[in-house]
Protein backbone atom coordinates (compact mmCIF):
# COMPACT_ATOMS: atom_id res chain seq x y z
CA UNK A 1 0.00 0.00 0.00
CA UNK A 2 2.64 2.28 0.67
CA UNK A 3 4.35 2.02 -2.59
CA UNK A 4 0.54 3.62 -4.13
CA UNK A 5 0.58 6.26 -1.68
CA UNK A 6 4.00 8.30 -2.06
CA UNK A 7 7.10 6.33 -2.46
CA UNK A 8 9.27 6.22 -5.33
CA UNK A 9 11.40 3.23 -5.80
CA UNK A 10 14.76 5.80 -6.21
CA UNK A 11 16.75 3.44 -9.12
CA UNK A 12 15.55 5.59 -11.61
CA UNK A 13 16.45 9.43 -9.46
CA UNK A 14 19.81 7.46 -9.22
CA UNK A 15 20.51 7.47 -12.66
CA UNK A 16 20.31 11.41 -12.38
CA UNK A 17 21.41 12.30 -8.25
CA UNK A 18 24.30 9.63 -7.83
CA UNK A 19 23.61 10.54 -4.10
CA UNK A 20 20.43 8.07 -4.04
CA UNK A 21 21.39 4.25 -4.20
CA UNK A 22 18.72 1.94 -5.63
CA UNK A 23 17.71 0.67 -2.32
CA UNK A 24 16.64 4.07 -1.03
CA UNK A 25 12.90 5.10 -1.67
CA UNK A 26 11.53 8.89 -1.94
CA UNK A 27 9.50 10.34 0.41
CA UNK A 28 7.88 13.57 -1.27
CA UNK A 29 7.08 16.28 1.29
CA UNK A 30 5.12 19.43 -0.35
CA UNK A 31 5.18 22.82 0.92
CA UNK A 32 3.26 25.87 -0.31
CA UNK A 33 3.44 29.48 0.03
CA UNK A 34 3.53 32.39 -2.22
CA UNK A 35 6.76 32.25 -4.27
CA UNK A 36 5.52 35.08 -6.72
CA UNK A 37 3.38 38.24 -6.44
CA UNK A 38 4.02 40.92 -3.71
CA UNK A 39 3.92 38.36 -0.55
CA UNK A 40 6.83 36.43 -2.80
CA UNK A 41 9.40 37.26 -0.02
CA UNK A 42 7.63 35.38 2.82
CA UNK A 43 7.31 32.39 0.58
CA UNK A 44 10.43 32.16 -0.49
CA UNK A 45 11.47 32.88 3.05
CA UNK A 46 9.04 30.00 4.19
CA UNK A 47 9.98 27.29 1.55
CA UNK A 48 13.76 28.13 2.36
CA UNK A 49 12.91 26.90 5.63
CA UNK A 50 11.19 24.00 4.71
CA UNK A 51 14.36 22.99 2.03
CA UNK A 52 16.90 23.61 4.58
CA UNK A 53 14.73 20.95 7.40
CA UNK A 54 15.06 18.71 4.23
CA UNK A 55 18.96 19.03 3.42
CA UNK A 56 19.23 18.45 6.94
CA UNK A 57 17.56 15.58 7.49
CA UNK A 58 18.87 13.98 4.54
CA UNK A 59 22.49 15.05 5.63
CA UNK A 60 21.64 13.23 8.69
CA UNK A 61 20.08 9.93 7.29
CA UNK A 62 16.42 8.85 8.02
CA UNK A 63 15.51 5.95 8.25
CA UNK A 64 11.75 4.88 8.59
CA UNK A 65 10.25 1.62 9.40
CA UNK A 66 13.84 -0.22 8.63
CA UNK A 67 13.81 1.52 5.44
CA UNK A 68 16.66 4.32 4.47
CA UNK A 69 14.80 7.06 2.68
CA UNK A 70 15.47 10.04 0.74
CA UNK A 71 13.28 13.26 1.51
CA UNK A 72 12.20 15.47 -1.18
CA UNK A 73 10.42 18.85 -1.08
CA UNK A 74 7.69 19.41 -3.64
CA UNK A 75 7.13 22.74 -3.67
CA UNK A 76 4.07 24.88 -5.03
CA UNK A 77 3.00 28.66 -5.90
CA UNK A 78 -0.20 29.81 -4.44
CA UNK A 79 0.58 33.25 -5.42
CA UNK A 80 -1.22 33.97 -2.06
CA UNK A 81 -4.70 33.28 -3.93
CA UNK A 82 -7.43 30.88 -2.16
CA UNK A 83 -8.02 29.47 -6.15
CA UNK A 84 -4.57 29.24 -6.93
CA UNK A 85 -4.22 27.00 -2.94
CA UNK A 86 -6.61 24.89 -3.55
CA UNK A 87 -5.62 23.76 -7.21
CA UNK A 88 -1.89 23.39 -5.46
CA UNK A 89 -3.39 21.28 -2.69
CA UNK A 90 -5.13 19.15 -5.09
CA UNK A 91 -1.39 19.04 -7.39
CA UNK A 92 -0.13 17.91 -3.99
CA UNK A 93 -3.20 15.19 -3.43
CA UNK A 94 -2.43 13.92 -6.92
CA UNK A 95 1.10 13.58 -6.41
CA UNK A 96 0.83 11.79 -3.17
CA UNK A 97 2.90 13.52 -1.19
CA UNK A 98 3.59 12.13 2.30
CA UNK A 99 2.80 15.71 4.13
CA UNK A 100 2.40 19.14 3.24
CA UNK A 101 4.24 21.99 4.99
CA UNK A 102 1.88 25.05 4.32
CA UNK A 103 -0.03 27.32 3.24
CA UNK A 104 0.97 30.55 4.29
CA UNK A 105 -1.92 32.69 4.28
CA UNK A 106 -5.21 32.06 6.34
CA UNK A 107 -6.95 32.75 2.95
CA UNK A 108 -5.46 30.12 1.21
CA UNK A 109 -5.26 27.30 4.18
CA UNK A 110 -8.78 27.39 5.07
CA UNK A 111 -9.85 26.05 1.33
CA UNK A 112 -6.97 23.91 0.85
CA UNK A 113 -7.07 22.01 4.10
CA UNK A 114 -10.88 20.88 3.20
CA UNK A 115 -8.66 19.54 0.07
CA UNK A 116 -6.16 17.74 2.46
CA UNK A 117 -8.98 16.34 4.46
CA UNK A 118 -10.30 14.86 1.96
CA UNK A 119 -7.62 13.13 0.60
CA UNK A 120 -6.12 12.28 4.01
CA UNK A 121 -2.50 14.31 3.70
CA UNK A 122 -1.93 15.80 6.96
CA UNK A 123 -0.84 19.55 6.37
CA UNK A 124 1.39 21.87 9.04
CA UNK A 125 0.77 25.70 8.62
CA UNK A 126 3.69 27.61 9.54
CA UNK A 127 1.70 30.78 9.59
CA UNK A 128 -2.01 31.38 8.80
CA UNK A 129 -2.91 32.50 12.27
CA UNK A 130 -7.30 32.58 11.23
CA UNK A 131 -8.83 30.50 14.17
CA UNK A 132 -11.14 29.06 11.82
CA UNK A 133 -8.44 27.22 10.38
CA UNK A 134 -8.61 24.99 13.72
CA UNK A 135 -12.57 24.66 14.57
CA UNK A 136 -13.01 23.11 10.91
CA UNK A 137 -12.96 19.77 12.84
CA UNK A 138 -10.05 18.03 10.19
CA UNK A 139 -7.72 15.57 11.93
CA UNK A 140 -5.57 16.50 8.81
CA UNK A 141 -5.00 20.24 9.78
CA UNK A 142 -2.47 21.18 12.25
CA UNK A 143 -0.69 24.94 13.54
CA UNK A 144 2.69 25.71 14.54
CA UNK A 145 2.10 28.60 16.25
CA UNK A 146 -0.34 31.07 18.07
CA UNK A 147 -3.51 32.15 16.43
CA UNK A 148 -4.87 35.66 15.78
CA UNK A 149 -6.99 35.40 19.33
CA UNK A 150 -3.86 36.00 20.96
CA UNK A 151 -2.22 38.39 18.49
CA UNK A 152 -5.36 40.68 18.00
CA UNK A 153 -6.11 40.91 22.06
CA UNK A 154 -2.28 40.71 22.88
CA UNK A 155 -1.80 44.04 20.56
CA UNK A 156 -5.34 45.59 22.06
CA UNK A 157 -4.50 44.94 25.44
CA UNK A 158 -0.91 47.01 25.21
CA UNK A 159 -2.24 49.86 23.61
CA UNK A 160 -4.86 49.69 26.32
CA UNK A 161 -2.92 49.21 29.54
CA UNK A 162 0.93 50.01 28.71
CA UNK A 163 0.11 52.56 26.10
CA UNK A 164 -3.05 54.00 27.76
CA UNK A 165 -4.63 54.66 24.10
CA UNK A 166 -8.27 56.41 23.63
CA UNK A 167 -9.10 56.84 20.34
CA UNK A 168 -7.94 54.07 17.65
CA UNK A 169 -8.76 53.40 13.74
CA UNK A 170 -8.95 50.17 12.15
CA UNK A 171 -8.04 49.23 9.05
CA UNK A 172 -8.31 45.75 7.33
CA UNK A 173 -7.53 44.28 3.81
CA UNK A 174 -10.71 42.07 4.00
CA UNK A 175 -8.58 38.85 3.58
CA UNK A 176 -8.91 35.66 6.13
CA UNK A 177 -5.82 37.00 8.28
CA UNK A 178 -6.82 41.12 8.03
CA UNK A 179 -10.24 40.79 8.88
CA UNK A 180 -10.13 38.38 11.41
CA UNK A 181 -7.15 39.38 13.22
CA UNK A 182 -8.31 43.67 12.84
CA UNK A 183 -12.14 41.84 14.34
CA UNK A 184 -10.09 40.27 17.71
CA UNK A 185 -8.48 43.55 18.25
CA UNK A 186 -11.20 45.99 17.82
CA UNK A 187 -13.08 43.76 20.20
CA UNK A 188 -10.82 43.56 22.77
CA UNK A 189 -10.03 47.39 22.97
CA UNK A 190 -13.79 48.60 22.82
CA UNK A 191 -13.71 45.68 25.80
CA UNK A 192 -10.50 47.86 27.60
CA UNK A 193 -11.96 51.05 27.12
CA UNK A 194 -11.04 52.56 23.50
CA UNK A 195 -13.06 54.07 21.49
CA UNK A 196 -12.58 53.01 17.87
CA UNK A 197 -12.94 55.80 16.01
CA UNK A 198 -13.12 54.63 12.12
CA UNK A 199 -13.20 51.24 10.24
CA UNK A 200 -12.10 51.30 6.48
CA UNK A 201 -11.26 48.98 4.44
CA UNK A 202 -8.32 48.14 1.81
CA UNK A 203 -7.52 45.28 -0.43
CA UNK A 204 -4.10 42.96 -0.05
CA UNK A 205 -3.21 44.19 -3.38
CA UNK A 206 -3.72 48.11 -3.08
CA UNK A 207 -0.12 50.45 -2.54
CA UNK A 208 -2.64 53.90 -2.20
CA UNK A 209 -4.37 55.01 1.12
CA UNK A 210 -4.47 58.20 1.05
CA UNK A 211 -8.34 58.58 0.57
CA UNK A 212 -8.64 56.16 4.06
CA UNK A 213 -5.85 57.86 6.00
CA UNK A 214 -7.20 61.43 4.97
CA UNK A 215 -10.89 60.28 6.46
CA UNK A 216 -9.02 58.39 9.66
CA UNK A 217 -7.17 61.78 10.54
CA UNK A 218 -10.43 63.61 10.60
CA UNK A 219 -11.40 61.65 13.47
CA UNK A 220 -8.13 62.51 15.07
CA UNK A 221 -7.07 58.76 16.67
CA UNK A 222 -3.82 58.43 19.02
CA UNK A 223 -3.23 54.98 17.20
CA UNK A 224 -4.15 53.07 13.93
CA UNK A 225 -4.31 48.94 13.53
CA UNK A 226 -3.57 47.32 10.16
CA UNK A 227 -4.54 43.60 9.59
CA UNK A 228 -3.09 42.63 6.57
CA UNK A 229 0.56 41.94 5.07
CA UNK A 230 3.49 44.39 5.06
CA UNK A 231 3.22 45.16 0.49
CA UNK A 232 0.36 47.44 2.48
CA UNK A 233 1.98 48.66 5.74
CA UNK A 234 5.31 49.70 4.15
CA UNK A 235 3.40 52.37 2.54
CA UNK A 236 0.55 53.01 4.64
CA UNK A 237 3.56 53.95 6.87
CA UNK A 238 5.16 56.48 4.41
CA UNK A 239 1.44 57.81 3.21
CA UNK A 240 0.95 58.47 7.22
CA UNK A 241 3.93 60.15 7.65
CA UNK A 242 3.19 62.03 4.34
CA UNK A 243 0.24 63.37 5.87
CA UNK A 244 1.26 64.21 9.19
CA UNK A 245 0.07 61.29 11.16
CA UNK A 246 3.56 61.07 12.79
CA UNK A 247 2.54 60.84 16.45
CA UNK A 248 -0.11 57.85 15.72
CA UNK A 249 1.12 54.55 17.10
CA UNK A 250 0.70 51.79 14.46
CA UNK A 251 -0.28 48.06 15.62
CA UNK A 252 -0.49 44.89 13.74
CA UNK A 253 -0.01 41.04 13.64
CA UNK A 254 2.46 38.77 12.16
CA UNK A 255 1.68 40.03 8.67
CA UNK A 256 3.51 43.34 8.98
CA UNK A 257 6.41 42.04 11.32
CA UNK A 258 8.91 41.38 9.04
CA UNK A 259 12.56 42.69 8.20
CA UNK A 260 11.16 43.63 4.83
CA UNK A 261 8.84 46.20 6.47
CA UNK A 262 11.89 48.67 7.12
CA UNK A 263 12.65 48.58 3.51
CA UNK A 264 8.96 49.19 2.20
CA UNK A 265 8.21 51.56 4.46
CA UNK A 266 11.23 53.93 2.89
CA UNK A 267 12.75 55.31 5.57
CA UNK A 268 9.51 56.78 7.21
CA UNK A 269 9.75 57.98 10.82
CA UNK A 270 6.50 56.43 11.26
CA UNK A 271 8.27 53.34 11.11
CA UNK A 272 8.90 53.95 15.15
CA UNK A 273 5.50 54.07 15.76
CA UNK A 274 4.96 50.11 14.76
CA UNK A 275 4.34 47.93 17.47
CA UNK A 276 3.44 44.22 16.25
CA UNK A 277 2.67 40.91 17.54
CA UNK A 278 3.91 37.31 16.67
CA UNK A 279 2.39 33.95 17.73
CA UNK A 280 5.54 32.62 19.24
CA UNK A 281 9.18 33.22 21.24
CA UNK A 282 11.37 36.02 19.73
CA UNK A 283 14.67 34.11 18.06
CA UNK A 284 16.62 34.85 21.33
CA UNK A 285 14.24 32.99 23.09
CA UNK A 286 13.69 29.85 21.19
CA UNK A 287 15.60 26.40 22.17
CA UNK A 288 17.31 26.55 19.14
CA UNK A 289 16.52 30.33 17.27
CA UNK A 290 19.76 31.70 17.52
CA UNK A 291 22.34 29.32 16.24
CA UNK A 292 19.41 28.21 13.68
CA UNK A 293 19.22 32.14 12.09
CA UNK A 294 23.22 32.03 11.91
CA UNK A 295 23.28 28.96 9.76
CA UNK A 296 19.87 30.21 7.96
CA UNK A 297 21.34 33.40 6.79
CA UNK A 298 24.91 32.05 5.94
CA UNK A 299 22.51 30.13 3.28
CA UNK A 300 19.89 32.37 2.53
CA UNK A 301 21.45 36.16 2.99
CA UNK A 302 19.40 38.81 3.55
CA UNK A 303 16.33 36.38 3.16
CA UNK A 304 14.97 36.16 6.54
CA UNK A 305 11.08 37.12 7.18
CA UNK A 306 9.46 35.79 10.01
CA UNK A 307 8.37 32.14 9.48
CA UNK A 308 11.25 30.07 8.28
CA UNK A 309 11.76 28.43 12.13
CA UNK A 310 8.23 27.19 11.80
CA UNK A 311 8.36 25.35 8.11
CA UNK A 312 11.45 24.11 9.34
CA UNK A 313 10.31 22.77 13.00
CA UNK A 314 7.05 21.65 10.53
CA UNK A 315 9.26 19.52 8.27
CA UNK A 316 11.18 17.94 11.09
CA UNK A 317 7.32 17.47 12.56
CA UNK A 318 6.18 15.48 10.25
CA UNK A 319 9.31 13.08 9.34
CA UNK A 320 9.53 12.73 13.11
CA UNK A 321 6.14 11.30 13.49
CA UNK A 322 6.60 8.88 10.28
CA UNK A 323 9.69 7.72 12.00
CA UNK A 324 7.65 6.86 15.42
CA UNK A 325 4.73 5.60 13.21
CA UNK A 326 7.40 3.21 11.15
CA UNK A 327 5.58 4.47 7.84
CA UNK A 328 5.03 7.62 5.60
CA UNK A 329 1.32 5.70 5.35
CA UNK A 330 -0.50 9.26 5.86
CA UNK A 331 -3.17 6.76 7.90
CA UNK A 332 -0.72 5.07 9.29
CA UNK A 333 1.77 8.27 10.81
CA UNK A 334 -1.63 10.70 11.20
CA UNK A 335 -1.85 9.50 14.96
CA UNK A 336 2.05 9.69 15.76
CA UNK A 337 1.81 13.16 14.29
CA UNK A 338 -1.33 14.26 16.52
CA UNK A 339 0.54 12.97 19.78
CA UNK A 340 4.08 14.15 18.45
CA UNK A 341 6.00 15.59 21.00
CA UNK A 342 9.25 17.18 19.45
CA UNK A 343 12.03 19.35 20.90
CA UNK A 344 12.20 22.27 17.99
CA UNK A 345 14.05 25.05 17.14
CA UNK A 346 10.91 27.56 17.87
CA UNK A 347 9.83 25.50 21.00
CA UNK A 348 9.01 22.10 22.70
CA UNK A 349 6.15 20.75 20.05
CA UNK A 350 3.37 19.48 20.42
CA UNK A 351 -0.62 19.92 19.23
CA UNK A 352 -3.86 19.93 21.23
CA UNK A 353 -6.92 18.09 20.22
CA UNK A 354 -8.03 20.54 17.10
CA UNK A 355 -4.49 21.16 15.47
CA UNK A 356 -3.52 23.85 17.69
CA UNK A 357 -0.21 24.41 18.83
CA UNK A 358 0.15 23.18 22.88
CA UNK A 359 1.45 26.50 24.92
CA UNK A 360 2.29 29.28 22.39
CA UNK A 361 4.05 32.02 22.85
CA UNK A 362 3.40 35.48 22.05
CA UNK A 363 5.98 38.13 21.57
CA UNK A 364 5.20 41.61 20.74
CA UNK A 365 8.24 43.77 18.59
CA UNK A 366 9.28 47.68 17.87
CA UNK A 367 11.08 48.99 15.29
CA UNK A 368 14.30 50.70 16.49
CA UNK A 369 16.57 52.28 13.83
CA UNK A 370 15.23 50.09 11.34
CA UNK A 371 15.57 47.18 12.94
CA UNK A 372 12.65 44.69 15.03
CA UNK A 373 13.40 44.19 18.77
CA UNK A 374 11.52 42.09 20.36
CA UNK A 375 9.65 43.99 23.90
CA UNK A 376 9.28 40.69 25.79
N1 LIG B 1 -0.50 35.21 10.06
C1 LIG B 1 -0.34 36.27 9.15
C2 LIG B 1 0.02 35.86 7.77
C3 LIG B 1 -0.57 34.65 7.28
C4 LIG B 1 -2.06 34.59 7.41
O1 LIG B 1 -2.55 34.14 8.44
O2 LIG B 1 -2.75 34.93 6.44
Amino acid sequence: MQVKLNVIVAASAALFAGAVSAQDVVVKIGHVGPVSGPQAHYGKDNENGARMAIEDLNAKGVTIGGKKVKLELVAEDDAADPKQGTAAAQKLCDAKVAGVVGHLNSGTTIPASAVYNQCGIPHVTPSATNPKLTTQGFKTTFRMLANDNALGAGLALHAAKNLKLKKVAVIDDRTAYGQGVAEVFAKTAKANGIEIVDQQYTTDKATDFMAILTAIKAKNPDGVFYGGMDPQAGPMLRQMEQLGLANVKFFGGDGICTDKLTELSGGAKTLGNVVCAEGGASLAKMPGGTAWKARYDAKYPKQFQVYSPYTYDATHVLVQAMIDAGSWDPKVYLPKLAAVNYKGVTANIGFEADGELKNPAMTLYNYQGGKKVPLN
